[in-house]
């Protein structure tokens, strides 16, 4: 086995057990590690490209410095920016999500706790109960052969896209522009399979539930659990997804089985998927209350202090839209000062209705082609041909409207854990 196909920092957040039989070939007490053999220390020397004529002095739990030094890698998944590994959370940089629909391989990742180790999809459950007539528990068999199948492009983007613009610096992963994608995504509709649960008129909101477990170990700690209200969950665009991209959900992807629910903070779309509990009230799961994926109901100074009872939850995430190409940097021959900018925009519940690019910090605009979304829910793709009059530092910026008017900003006021960012998309070039 070579580094390449393995992730040992992957193999170690997930399942540090495994992690010990594949790296050291045996499950070893974490506290005397230092005795690798055979096919364990083989290996061992194999990934960091020779023998270890000291190998009887590595410590317990050691990850070597060469593997440390190797760029992480999620194994299918390609070119994504890795932010933290315990838990597992990527971006993929703006010029790799230039395909219309996002490859699985540059999908971005969020995880808040460790994901299920060796999924089994033909032995999957998904239950749902709670304020519903008829509870049910199904396979992933059963909700092929009872609801309709549907494939749909779905835009996901994590609440805290962009948290990493925001000064004062909110806590959390510091996304940058990527943690948005809009993969073809195939299962039952949630509403359908609602709809056959039976709503019970006591039913205000839906809890989700999965399989991942939380990062301190303790069984009796859920990483997140989040829902909607009932009007969000009865949309017809959410999916119980079972593949996406025409195969199965990628692992750090929610397989075999998760919620898609576009348009809503990436938190409200649970993956691992094992119930749905219809509660009679907001849920309060954790990730529901307090400070996470809430923001205050007024505007906040940076740094400000703000109450409790002054956060709402997030529902529909604003307009935003991404330049796909050029990457920032490129330099333009100016013998030739033209291109083609691409990119993509959406905009939660609503969708777009232009898409504006400035190459003068805003003071002139030329609106962009813009597609039709595919299907509700879908990004939009945009493109405008832009020629730059003279040699120097160009910024492309790109704007986008949504249906009922709302513009992206240029710079949006200061919330506590950074949220809800959709700052307009700025790539630099160079005409030279
Ligand atoms: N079970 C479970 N579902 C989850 C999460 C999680 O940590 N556990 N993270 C949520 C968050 S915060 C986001 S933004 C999306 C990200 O989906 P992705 O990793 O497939 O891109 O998954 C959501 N669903
Ligand atoms: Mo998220």
């Amino acid at each position: 086995m070579s580094k390449k196909e393995i992730d040992v920092f992957e193999l170690y957040a997930e399942d540090p057990e495994k992690a010990d039989r594949v790296v050291f070939g045996r499950v070893v007490n974490p506290n005397r590690r230092g005795f690798l053999k055979g096919a364990g220390l083989a290996t061992m020397a194999a990934m960091v490209g020779g023998f270890i004529p000291f190998h009887r002095n590595m410590p317990a739990g050691f990850i070597p410095a060469a593997l440390a030094e190797e760029p992480f890698r999620i194994s299918g998944k390609d070119g994504l920016t890795v932010l933290n590994d315990r838990p597992v959370n990527a971006e993929c940089p703006p010029h790799l999500l230039d395909d219309q629909v996002t490859p699985t391989s540059r999908h971005f990742v969020r995880n808040n706790g460790v994901p299920p180790a060796n999924v089994d999809a033909a032995g999957w459950k998904l239950t749902v109960d709670g304020e519903v007539k008829s509870p049910m528990t199904m396979t992933i068999e059963d909700l092929k052969k009872k609801f309709d199948v549907v494939t749909l492009q779905l835009q996901l983007e994590c609440g805290g896209n962009g948290r990493s613009f925001f000064d004062p610096k909110a806590k959390g992963n510091q996304w940058t522009v990527g943690a948005v994608g809009c993969s073809e995504w195939t299962g039952v509709r949630l509403a359908d399979v609602l709809k056959a649960a039976g709503l019970k008129d006591s039913a205000v909101y839906t809890a989700h539930y999965g399989a991942d477990t939380h990062l301190s170990g303790d069984p009796k700690k859920l990483p997140i659990s989040r829902g909607v209200p009932i009007s969000k969950a009865m949309d017809k665009d959410n999916l119980i997804a079972f593949a996406q991209n025409g195969a199965p959900i990628h692992p750090m992807n929610g397989a075999p089985l998760r919620l898609v629910i576009p348009g809503w903070p990436g938190s409200c779309s649970h993956k691992w998927l094992t119930r749905i509990w219809i509660r009679d009230q907001v849920h309060d799961g954790p990730k529901m209350t307090g400070k996470s994926y809430r923001v205050p109901e007024y505007p906040v100074e940076p740094g400000e202090k703000v109450p409790k009872e002054a956060f709402r939850i997030i529902e529909a995430m604003p307009v935003k839209s991404l330049i796909t190409y050029p990457k920032s940097g490129l330099q333009l021959q100016a013998a030739k000062p033209m291109l083609q900018v691409r990119g993509h925009a959406w905009a939660g519940d609503s969708s777009i209705r232009a898409v504006d690019i400035s190459i003068d910090f805003g003071a002139t605009w030329t609106k962009a082609n813009l597609r039709r979304p595919r299907n509700s829910h879908a990004w939009q793709h945009f493109s405008a041909d832009i020629t730059f009059p003279m040699k120097g530092y160009y910024e492309v910026w790109a704007r986008a409207t949504d249906e009922q008017r709302r513009m992206q900003p240029f710079a949006i006021a200061w919330n506590p854990k950074g949220y809800l960012n959709n700052s307009m998309h700025r790539v630099a070039v160079r005409v030279v």
